[in-house]
């Protein structure tokens, strides 16, 4: 190839391939052109390899024009990947119409549980009476569910008809804790008095399930230990958290009960706060409701913990979270707890 003829092809080529470039339809197409102009094996690579029996003369033409093709090209096939590319965009946004002024879509917000909310109330007021929380394993040894607890052997709350055992056939077996008084043995054997502290959680009971029994349910216990404590200061605070959960006017009164862990025991009632203690079918005509068990810890127990009975004394309680949830809520079945109807839970 001559200088001359290798300048009428530098000349055509760029004529060629910026009118194809110019006319190309999309990105597809030019990127099409960009490898047979520039590519590896394309028209000006070809073109370039005539060089090399150019004298050094006829190089020092050749080289700048071919340097200068390459450069028209390139930048013709920007110019075109620029012009497509803005009016694919511009094609985009004619097409799709976006208003900015529209408001969001609302983002689902979570909410407590029923459960979760009854305890939250009862924690608060146990907490502003002085109670701090504290917590025990769900699986526990029978030792301190119920040994340390003065609940002897026999007794049938110990029986699988009442009890979850994890474990049988050891010496000391495991069960799924029946009420969350394994918290109090735990903290009393470590910790002398003076205590005061609140135990709410999980807590386990071999019931079939139905419109007032759950095999799982959550129960708050409080028990204060220390020098001369009484029944008149259980029956003071327990006035007082009453007063906090159902109003100022509530009233509670005490009937005589039994329980293993505490002598005497008392079984605690409210006046009815729906009827105002005339009668309804909350308190079944009789004015009352029973709201939870108390008493005064049973020496033994204390003993059993660790702390000298002659010295200290000490006031326990118990109660039921469904039990309450449901007068607080009006639901009136315990199994609207543990179902998980977004359409309830929604509601509170
Ligand atoms: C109820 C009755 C009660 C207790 C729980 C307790 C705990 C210790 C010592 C003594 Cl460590 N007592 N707890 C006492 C009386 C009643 O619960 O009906 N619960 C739902």
């Amino acid at each position: 190839m001559t200088i001359q003829e290798f300048q009428t092809v530098c000349s055509q080529l760029e004529q060629e391939y910026t009118a194809k470039i110019a006319a190309a339809a999309d990105l597809n197409a030019v990127e099409e052109l960009r490898v047979a102009a520039l590519g590896r094996k394309g028209a000006l690579t070809e073109l370039l390899k005539n060089l090399k029996d150019f004298s050094i003369e006829d190089k020092k033409t050749a080289g700048p024009l071919g340097n200068a093709l390459k450069a028209a090209l390139t930048a013709a096939l920007e110019d075109k990947t620029a012009a497509l590319s803005a009016a694919a965009l511009n094609e985009e946004l004619n097409r799709v119409h976006l208003d900015l002024t529209l408001p969001g879509r609302p983002l689902a917000r979570g909410k407590r549980h029923p459960l979760s909310i009854a305890q939250k109330r009862m924690t608060d007021i146990l907490s502003s009476l002085g109670f701090t929380w504290a917590e025990g394993p769900w699986v526990e040894d029978e030792r301190h569910n119920f040994d340390m607890l003065n609940i002897p052997l026999h007794h049938p709350a110990r029986d699988a008809q009442d009890t979850f055992f994890a474990q049988t056939g050891s010496p000391l077996s495991m069960v799924l804790r029946t009420h969350t008084s394994n918290v109090q043995s735990r903290f009393m054997e470590k910790h002398q008095p003076p205590l005061r502290i609140m135990a709410p959680g999980r807590v386990f009971r071999n019931d079939s399930l139905d419109a007032t029994h759950s095999p799982v349910f959550h129960q708050i216990e409080g028990l204060y230990v220390d020098e001369n404590v009484s029944m008149a200061d259980l029956k003071r605070d327990l006035s007082a958290f009453m007063k906090g959960l159902l109003g100022d006017k509530t009233e509670i009164r005490f009937r005589p009960s039994f329980f293993p862990f505490t002598e005497p025991s008392a079984e605690v009632d409210v006046k009815c706060v729906f009827c105002g203690g005339k009668g309804c079918n909350v308190c079944k005509g009789s004015g009352w409701i029973e709201m939870l068990g108390s008493g005064i810890v049973h020496p033994n127990v204390l003993k059993n913990c660790g702390i000298n009975p002659e010295k200290y004394s000490g006031y326990a309680f118990g109660m039921g979270v469904e039990r309450l949830a449901m007068m607080l809520v009006n639901i009136n079945d315990i199994r609207t707890f543990y179902e998980n109807d977004l359409r309830i839970l929604k509601q509170f």
